[in-house]
């Protein structure tokens, strides 16, 4: 019984582990594919981000921090509202942005 256990909760730890979060912005503004751009290089340049992702047609900026490091969502959508854009909602998914890419190209 006790063996069951440990299995268990050793694997809802490595599920945890595994699980990505990205943080996701809706972004008003942005038209084509230079702003898309814009906010992609400033945001990849801040020290916690690993990738981003624009997504125009859903108006999304969704950003992923490095393994062990937390993104500053206060700190993203002001680079955001400085590069002239409107945040109108911070989320965070349980998704890393290689996979809402994915899932993008799956729908087309
Ligand atoms: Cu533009």
């Amino acid at each position: 019984m006790k063996k069951i256990i440990i299995a268990l909760a050793m694997g809802i730890a490595a599920l945890c582990a595994t699980a990505a979060t990205s943080t996701k912005f809706t972004v008003n503004g942005m038209v084509c594919s230079f702003c898309a751009q814009g906010i992609e290089k400033r945001l990849s340049k801040m020290g916690a981000t690993k990738d981003v992702f624009v997504d125009l047609k859903k108006k999304t900026v969704a950003v992923e921090a490095k393994d062990g490091q937390v993104l500053d969502a206060k700190a993203i959508s002001a680079e955001i509202v400085d590069a002239g854009y409107d945040v109108v909602k911070i989320e965070t998914v349980l998704q890393s942005v290689a996979e809402i890419k994915a899932e993008l190209k799956s729908r087309k």
